[in-house]
């Protein structure tokens, strides 16, 4: 396997130039792919990111984008988006060497959706963020209205699955509403946002302080960024267990929150579902992105008169996908991000095993490749016999490991799919496109797509249930979570007489008050 670029420095982005850390501490990236090194990038200390903090404030106050009008913001967005798109084979490239998405992906979807979703944003900025309410004329006339702010600083933490992705939907909404940003991409993954910032920064497309980019570690940037005073709004993507934590923080300081968790989201096959769409749709849905992706289709429910042709056909189908190097056209499946990640999934394998499930195919081990040899390879693995109250059922492996559950009734279907502490996403596969709506409302999850999986749109909400978040990201009211509602009122009367409610504490001594009172 090559080395595909030579190796990158990255300081951190404060206030519009880039600087070593305050203790000029650094981290090596190494490509997941082979083990060599591809950039080293700052540490941020406490130091740095309360710097970061200050310069985002201090560009909010200054209003030099918080007070810009929708239109300018929608210009900037999109003339940022029209230079992410001169740059796209680069970021895709970038992408694969950084966190080891296959460039089939990153070129086909990561990079050139993430614009698509910055030109929504872009669109969505420059609609006109006052809005009229019905006049009213009691108890005088006034007129109404309801205007969206920018609600002020936001501290952006994004995980390291889609790095450049994650960080679009979490600086484009905030950007369009006219916030100032502090965005913490996961240590693992940084590359493709630090290469974003230095292009904008190039082209001097944001006043300095609207965009912050801090590498460092979720224990010391993230836990700033989530306790500091002056931030007023966190955003994160990631585990449940550090969006638990995040939301405590936030709650205790009355901080604005949102939060995109974890999910174990269920692909129910009804039977009459047709195969040759199902089959590679549930593959689609399992294994994509090695299965590193939070609304991942990974409890495949599969009706006991489909079950034996479907898992043969699954299984061979999977048997043949190509491992390999990320960085080739051909490849199927590409490593997981990191040594770590591949232990935790290896762990669940034998989890698996040990709780009396049924390894179809993969499992441990397997890769003879000696070009893969320093790589974070795990073969696609699919388990049958799985009862859902197992571990592998209920738990986030975030590895590509599928669990086949058979039903017996639809019903029963239902109950397993919404027996999770997770609800983000599901999907549904049937010819009866009318049966499979009916039973995508009982699901208690964000998304339910309908033979379909991962299909995420700018246009449409996306977000969670239950453990899954809090909130929504993307659709018409995406930049909602990214303002304050002002409620505004304006006296048509122009007159003191009517004005009974005033006169409760401040009442006007005319005729019949004087008679009043002399009662
Ligand atoms: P997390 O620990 O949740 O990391 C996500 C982001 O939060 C990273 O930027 C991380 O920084 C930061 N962070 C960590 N601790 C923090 C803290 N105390 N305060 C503020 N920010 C903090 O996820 P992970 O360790 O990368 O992955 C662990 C598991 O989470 C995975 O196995 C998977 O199950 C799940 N996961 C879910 C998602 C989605 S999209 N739902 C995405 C990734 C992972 P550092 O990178 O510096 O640690």
């Amino acid at each position: 396997m090559t080395q595909r670029a030579s190796i990158s420095t990255y300081g951190l982005y404060i206030n519009g130039a880039w600087s070593p850390s305050s203790d000029a501490a650094t981290e090596t990236l190494y490509n997941p792919a082979n083990g060599e090194p591809v950039a080293i990038v700052a540490r941020a200390t406490q130091a740095d990111t309360d710097r970061a903090i200050a310069a985002a404030r201090h560009s909010f106050h200054l209003g030099s984008w918080s007070n810009v009008d929708g239109a300018e913001r929608a210009r900037v967005l999109s003339a940022i988006a029209d230079l992410l798109e001169e740059h796209v084979d680069q970021l895709s490239v970038l992408e694969t060497l950084n966190g080891g998405a296959t460039v089939r992906k990153t070129s086909l979807l990561d990079i050139p959706v993430g614009i698509d979703h910055l030109r929504y944003f872009a669109e969505l900025a420059r609609e006109h963020p006052r809005k009229n309410l019905p006049y009213i004329d009691f108890p005088l006339p006034s007129a109404n209205a309801m205007w969206r702010e920018p609600i002020g600083v936001c501290g952006q933490i994004i995980p390291w699955n889609y790095p450049f992705l994650m960080a679009i939907w979490k600086i484009g909404p905030a950007l369009a509403a006219g916030n100032s940003v502090v965005l913490k991409p996961a240590s693992l993954t940084p590359l493709t946002a630090l290469r974003m910032a230095e292009l904008i920064d190039e082209a001097g497309l944001l006043p300095p302080g609207v965009l912050n980019v801090l590498t460092g570690a979720g224990s010391v940037v993230g836990e700033r960024l989530i306790e500091h005073p002056d931030i007023d709004k966190v955003a994160f993507t990631g585990s449940t267990e550090v969006g638990r934590h995040i939301a405590e923080v936030a709650g205790r300081n009355l901080k604005r929150v949102t939060l995109e968790l974890g999910g174990k989201s269920p692909v129910v096959v009804l039977p009459d579902a047709d195969l040759d769409i199902t089959v590679d749709g549930a593959i689609w849905a399992a294994f994509m992105h090695s299965g590193q992706s939070c609304e991942a289709g990974t409890r495949l429910l599969l009706p006991s008169s489909l079950h034996d042709e479907f898992v043969e056909r699954l299984v061979n189908r999977v048997e043949q996908l190509v491992i390999g190097d990320p960085h080739d056209l051909t490849t199927d499946i590409g490593p997981l991000v990191s040594a770590a990640q591949k232990r935790t999934v290896e762990e669940y394998i034998k989890l698996g095993l040990a709780e009396g499930a049924t390894l179809r195919c993969g499992g441990i081990g397997g890769i003879d490749d000696p070009e893969l040899a320093n790589g974070h390879f795990v073969r696609p693995t699919v388990f049958t016999d799985v009862k859902n109250s197992m571990r592998i059922a209920q738990e986030e492996i975030f590895g590509p490991v599928l669990c086949v559950i058979k039903y017996e009734h639809i019903s029963e279907a239902i109950n397993i799919a919404n027996d999770t502490s997770y609800g983000l996403a599901a999907s549904v596969w049937s010819r009866d496109l009318i049966e499979a709506q009916e039973i995508a409302r009982r699901i208690r999850a964000g998304t339910v797509w309908i033979n379909d999986h991962h299909l995420i749109n700018a246009r449409a909400p996306f977000g969670g249930y239950k453990d899954s978040g809090i909130g929504r990201e993307l659709g018409p009211n995406a930049l909602d979570a990214y303002t304050e509602v002002k409620h505004i009122h304006t006296d048509l009367s122009q007159k003191r007489e009517g004005r009974i409610w005033v006169d409760i504490v401040a009442p006007q001594l005319d005729e019949s008050f004087a008679e009043f009172s002399n009662m």
